[in-house]
């Protein structure tokens, strides 16, 4: 848009503290970032280059699980391997925060509070499997069983990794779970979701502001928006316990998706960076933000972080998401 801008907010999807940082999230994401932002700097403007490491979500307690260590010691040692890796490749962050910190788990739960009294979330009810002797509910990924389309023994929950079919786990045939082998049964649990069914038409209004993004970022929000029924209810808080808890009576034992408190992990970050004057930079209109991202991400980034922004209030909203595919090497 052509509104003049006193200073720039850049953020750098965080990456998974569950592996090492790969060259295609280099050349995808972290890069082109860094070009923008050297740029900026070198014509004297205002500008922060904000990332840190997303250190919540099921595959972090899956890789502790099979390395018999701890959540935390798993993000400890990538969150370090990562900073180092960014230092070294020269990437000119103003701050490498991390999701796991207090500052983050204090400011994603006080934004769900905000969303939460002012009635901005809907309870559900829904059936989750269950282990009864591991006593926990399952995330698909902890479920393996047979593939209803293809009858390989050994698919997931959540997909089939020999057809590649995107799967729920309750289609899956023989179902057991991988923490103990048990056959899990259905239990009713209560979740938190986003209506995004309702806020179907601020979204809209916001994309139609931006019909200047790049062709593949605009192109998958309006396949979203236009899909069949459109928008739809998205669960916020999870059966699961590695993350930030569920601030609310009655959700002992639950947290929040990995989803709703990463890209509040930018908004951390500024606050450790800058306690005094952050609010500068998320809540001035003469600020332009800028989120660069891998193109898995682009549903999260222009669609559910803005619907939880305006639902919150007070906050600006992203100018541009920039999204690149991120390169895949195989070798031949
Ligand atoms: N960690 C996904 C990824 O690394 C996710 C990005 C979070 S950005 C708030 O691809
Ligand atoms: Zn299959």
């Amino acid at each position: 848009m052509s509104t003049t801008y006193k200073r720039t907010l850049v953020t750098s999807a965080l990456p998974y503290a569950n592996g090492p940082v790969h060259i295609g999230h280099l050349a995808g994401c972290y890069l082109p970032s860094d070009i923008f932002v050297r740029y900026k700097r070198s014509k004297g403007e205002d500008v922060m280059f904000i990332c840190g490491s997303d250190e919540h979500g099921v595959p972090i307690t899956i890789k502790a699980k099979k390395e018999g260590v701890s959540p935390q010691d798993v993000v400890d040692k990538y969150h370090k391997m990562m900073g180092d890796s960014f230092k070294e490749f020269g990437i000119s962050f103003d701050i490498y925060s991390r999701t796991s910190n207090k500052i983050h788990h204090e400011t994603a739960s006080d934004f769900f509070k905000v969303l939460y009294d002012k009635g901005g979330f809907t309870e559900e009810i829904t059936e989750q499997y269950y282990d009864e002797e591991a006593k926990q509910f399952l995330a698909d990924r902890y479920i393996t069983g047979t593939c209803p389309k293809c009858a390989n023994p050994n698919a997931y929950g959540d997909q089939c990794e020999k057809c590649g079919s995107t799967l729920s786990a309750t289609e899956l045939i023989d179902p057991k779970s991988t923490l103990s082998g048990a056959k899990p049964v259905l239990k009713e649990t209560k979740n938190w979701f986003l209506p995004l069914d309702k806020l179907q038409p601020k979204i809209q209004a916001y994309l139609d502001q931006h019909k200047d993004w790049k062709t593949n970022v605009y192109g998958q929000c309006k396949s979203w928006l236009d899909s069949g029924d459109g928008l739809q209810p998205r669960a916020m808080t999870r059966d699961l316990d590695w993350g930030v808890p569920v601030p609310v009576k009655g959700a002992e034992g639950k947290v929040l998706y990995v989803w709703f408190d990463a890209p509040i992990g930018y908004i951390s970050a500024t606050k450790e960076l800058r306690p005094n004057d952050w609010e500068l930079y998320w809540k001035d209109k003469e600020t332009r933000l800028i989120h660069f991202i891998g193109k898995d991400n682009i549903v999260f980034h222009c669609i559910i972080f803005p619907a939880m922004l305006m639902e919150h209030g007070d906050f600006i909203l992203a100018d541009n998401v920039p999204a690149n595919e991120f390169f895949k090497f195989r070798r031949r």
